[in-house]
């Protein structure tokens, strides 16, 4: 800290603090039109002078040094300041200050005393409408670039401009055209800061930004899409929402956010949204009352355990739903049904990241913080698209890159990140083992790894010595197709960095082989050291879903109690049993797959599928929907009538994340707080509600009252989560877990002691490189990989009712321009793909984002049978499903 003085009073700042920063700092409301605080400063605007060591100097831009002597509240200064402010105005139109958006400007020329008078340019100058989320107000842009800035230096995308001359220059779209056709990816960054109200969200949010004096109720919570966790600010008038805005002491959004938490809430007040439970009569869904529904549903469930016994019952949880809800999921399941039989779409996910990081250290989160991956000087991002999947992740790893880090992309496709990268590996799909094996060669032939801590700290080094001697760079390019050369740079680049960190998603998880290529990944890891060390900042999962740490950490597996204690393992039921007063069984329970193929078999009766749309997001889903027309009561609790609900016998309308209270974990381990910003629909009760009041049905009472309630009782049985509750979570915003002490924080980096296996130490893994599940051929030449676009969310439920729709109307497919000719396809033209299981339309987008024998397409939009094509391969060690890799062939209709 350093110490200035500010108009006679002493005051400390941090080193490198700027001026403004430090006047604002001792209370003094100093205008600064051109500045952000989560941009550069610019200097430009003049509103902002005050008098340094007796020289007029713009505060923003002019750092504070040790003791300054400032003046900021003096008249003459004042008047400096309204001059310049007033020069600024008077090229707007006076509607600028009188039109009743709560803009920044307008706030400072009350607090200057410039009326609306001063502001008389005539106007004219039009504006954009083009997009759904984004409006240009031409004449009342001032050119002070704060959008450029954000759009350049904290989104990333570099969509903006400034164009014209003089008082004429103005925001516009880099490309030219209309905004909605730019490179704009609606992140709201540009909306947020703009101080005038020229970029303004449409709608009854129109003006409202995070700095905006709230006139309006705002509630904190945390975004209800992926898994990133962002801090929203939801502002709410008369019971609905008008805008949701990124918070800027957001532990991991800092002030920004995405498309979908931005502006993704229209599902809420959806004419489709459910809004009285359903029940099958004759065949059809008709509405009836709750307690018909929940009736129903408790003879229904009696009925099948009666008939099958506890473990004819299984039910999905919901990673969209909190902590608490699915905490009672599995108590409903383990206390109610007696059955082990609950799990989470963390099956589909990253459920090898689970076992394959347990195996290799000891617990099945991310090793290390965001902030601290964020310092790396060397980033391996691994079949991740943080660009579109997690796109504030993927912006802060951006800007990571271009301040200097060094980045190696692995994925068979040219991701947004791969533009960017030193080195873009482009492996087969289903390749990663080899890759990684490859990768892992070099390091050692090079002596590119640490001695000291593969000696002290590491365990299976001769094995992996043994194994990779079959993985020379020259056999790992005959399988992945990634050249010797670009392994080596790789290899060089990941193996000399002082502090590496991996980052990785779907691209190496959703595979036949995808646990072991998780080891095989963490390997690279604990060769250099670079793991529960100083030395680099280990292996982090991109976690999908909003709550599916979350949801796995509750319990909601069928082989793990909350905190990950093995239901085969007496000491951890015993704690369970303590707190619940009931035996918990110690035949772990089926998982999602197996589920359904008891279905098939006749050997379920009752199945609940929560939050879930398994007959859209399911692979196979032919035969998903069979599975759930053969089982005789199928329960569906959602927001919508999915594919899945459309095919259940009874339907519970649900809350969404913005109507209810409770927790998430976030993909590096925070748990964060979700509060109601607005009540559900009348008849619309929440997760933790129905879950409840089925339980009551059946004539058993639950405990656990409220959500805090239910997250105090889960700490009991899970001492890892001990030290956080929301009591505890209100007062200090995010808590890591392992988080055993209320009064000591969480652990964000771990493993620095030692790790958690039983012996200590890290496991290297030797697992031999076997190839995918399905292979192209004649009949089906084509390799098929399915994953996400930047403006929908996974079955596309919330996001295709709303302005998202409009910036991403279909799945399309993506292929090479020398498939597209070889297939006769034409770019926006029907495609119709098949694979051995099933068939899918999709609109062909031809590009060079995908190499030719690849194609891509999202899963979107269930009415495209995205999943009917998708095989029931799946990992061997969890059953997570090869969403990577499907044989296809492709036609014109
Ligand atoms: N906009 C948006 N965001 C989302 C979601 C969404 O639906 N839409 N869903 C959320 C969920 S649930 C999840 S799990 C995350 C997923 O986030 P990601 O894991 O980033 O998502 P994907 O696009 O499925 O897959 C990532 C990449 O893996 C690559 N890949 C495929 N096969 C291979 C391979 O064999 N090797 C390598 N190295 N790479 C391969 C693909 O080309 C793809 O670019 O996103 C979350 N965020
Ligand atoms: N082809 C292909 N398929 C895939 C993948 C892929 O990469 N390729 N990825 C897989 C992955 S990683 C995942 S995670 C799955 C995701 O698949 P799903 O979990 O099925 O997808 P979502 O659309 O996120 O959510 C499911 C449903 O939950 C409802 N919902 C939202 N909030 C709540 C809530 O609070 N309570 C309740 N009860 N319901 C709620 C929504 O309306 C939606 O219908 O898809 C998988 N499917
Ligand atoms: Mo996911």
């Amino acid at each position: 800290m350093i110490r200035i003085e500010v108009d006679g009073t002493g005051i400390d700042v941090p080193e490198g603090a700027s001026l403004l920063a430090a006047v604002r700092a001792a209370g003094i409301d100093l205008p600064a039109l051109c500045h952000d605080d989560r941009v550069s400063p610019a200097g430009s605007c003049r509103a902002c002078l005050v008098r340094a060591d007796g020289k007029i100097a713009a505060a923003c831009v002019t750092p504070a040094a040790s003791g300054a002597r400032v003046e900021a509240a003096s008249d003459d200064l004042r008047i400096l300041r309204r001059e310049a402010v007033e020069v600024i105005v008077s090229a707007l139109p006076s509607r600028a200050l009188t039109a009743d958006i709560p803009s920044e400007l307008s706030h400072v020329c009350r607090s200057l005393g410039i009326g609306p008078e001063v502001a008389h340019r005539a106007g004219g100058r039009g504006g954009d409408e083009s997009h759904p989320y984004v409006h240009l107000d031409r004449d009342l842009c001032i050119a002070c670039g704060r959008c450029v800035r954000m759009c350049a230096e904290v989104q990333g995308t570099f969509a903006l401009t400034l164009v014209g001359r003089g008082a004429d220059t103005v925001v516009a779209p880099g490309t030219g055209g209309p905004w909605a056709e730019s490179d704009c990816v609606a992140c709201g960054g540009c909306v947020d800061t703009c101080p005038t109200g020229a970029i303004t969200e449409p709608g009854p949010g129109r003006g409202l930004t995070s700095a905006s004096p709230a006139a309006e109720t705002r509630t904190r919570t945390t975004c209800g899409y992926c898994g990133v966790g962002c801090s929203l600010e939801v502002a709410t008038q008369g019971g609905e929402v008008t805008a949701v805005l990124p918070a800027r002491d957001g532990p991991v959004n800092r002030g920004h956010a995405c498309v979908k938490g931005r502006f993704a809430h229209g599902f809420l007040t959806s004419p489709e949204r459910l809004t009285r439970p359903l029940l099958r009569r004759d065949g059809r869904l008709e509405p009836v009352g709750w307690d018909e529904a929940l009736g129903h549903v408790a003879r229904g469930l009696h009925a099948a355990v009666a008939a099958g016994g506890p473990d004819a019952v299984a039910a999905i949880s919901s990673a969209r739903a909190t902590n608490e809800e699915n905490y009672l999921v599995q108590k409903f399941m383990r206390v109610v049904i007696g059955t082990n039989n609950v799990d989470n779409c963390s099956r589909l996910c990253h459920s090898p990241s689970a076992a394959g990081l347990t195996a290799s250290f000891g617990l099945s989160g991310g090793t290390d913080s965001f902030d601290d991956v964020e310092r790396a000087d060397c980033l391996l991002v691994v079949g991740a698209n943080p660009v579109e999947a997690h796109p504030v992740v993927g912006a802060r790893l951006l800007q990571c890159v271009l301040r200097g880090a060094r980045l190696v992309v692995a994925d068979p496709r040219a991701v947004g990140l791969a533009l960017h990268a030193d080195v873009h590996l482009r492996p087969r799909p289903g390749t990663n083992v080899a890759l990684f094996h490859g990768l892992a060669h070099v390091l050692l032939a090079e002596g590119l790894v640490d001695e000291e801590f593969l000696r002290d700290r590491a365990t299976g080094l001769p094995e992996l010595t043994e194994l990779l001697a079959d993985y020379p760079p020259q056999r790992v390019a005959d399988i992945t197709g990634v050249s010797a050369e670009h392994l080596m740079d790789a290899a060089r680049l990941y193996g000399r960095a002082e502090r590496p960190a991996i980052v990785y998603g779907l691209g190496v998880t959703e595979h036949l082989h995808g646990t072991d290529g998780v080891r095989s990944l963490a390997n690279l890891a604990i060769l250099r050291g670079a793991v529960g060390t100083d030395r680099g900042y280990g292996v982090n999962p991109l976690r999908g879903q909003n709550n599916v740490q979350g949801a796995s950490d509750m319990g909601a597996l069928p082989d793990l109690l909350p905190g990950y204690g093995k239901v085969t393992d007496p000491a951890a039921r015993a704690r369970a049993e303590e707190v619940w007063g009931v035996p918990v069984r110690e035949r772990p329970g089926l998982r999602i797959p197996q589920m359904f193929a008891a279905a098939r078999a006749g050997g379920l009766g009752a199945l609940w599928v929560i939050g879930e749309d398994v007959c859209a997001t399911d692979p196979d889903a032919n035969r998903v929907a069979e599975a759930l027309e053969t089982c005789p009561l199928t329960v569906c609790s959602e927001l919508f009538l999915s594919e899945t609900a459309r095919r259940a016998d009874v339907v519970l309308p649900v809350a969404s994340w913005l109507e209810k209270d409770g927790t998430f974990v976030n993909f590096d381990r925070r748990f964060q707080r979700v509060r109601p910003a607005v009540a559900p629909p009348r008849e619309i009760r929440t997760d933790f509600e129905v879950v409840h009041a089925v339980a009551a049905a059946m004539g058993v009472d639950l405990g656990c009252p409220t959500p805090a309630a239910a997250l105090a009782e889960c700490g009991w049985v899970a001492p890892v989560f001990g030290g956080v509750s929301h009591d505890r979570l209100d007062r200090e915003g995010a808590v890591p877990w392992p988080c055993p002490d209320p009064g000591l924080p969480g652990e964000t980096k771990l493993y620095r002691a030692r790790f958690a296996t039983a012996d200590g130490k890290a496991h290297l893994a030797a697992a031999p490189y076997l190839p995918p599940g399905e292979q192209p051929d004649d009949d089906y030449p084509l390799v098929l990989v399915t994953g996400r676009r930047w403006a929908h969310y996974n079955s596309g439920s919330m996001t295709r009712r709303g302005g998202n729709l409009q910036l991403d109307p279909v799945d399309f497919l993506d292929m090479h321009p020398d498939d597209a000719a070889r297939y006769g396809l034409r770019d926006g033209e029907q495609a119709v793909v098949e694979s051995r299981h099933g068939r899918a339309r999709l609109v062909a987008r031809i590009g060079e984002e995908t190499v030719p024998g690849q194609v891509f397409c999202s899963f979107h939009f269930p009415a495209s049978g995205v999943n009917r094509l998708t095989s029931d391969h799946a990992d061997t060690v969890t059953s997570c499903p090869e969403y990577k890799v499907t044989a296809v062939r492709v036609a014109a209709p």
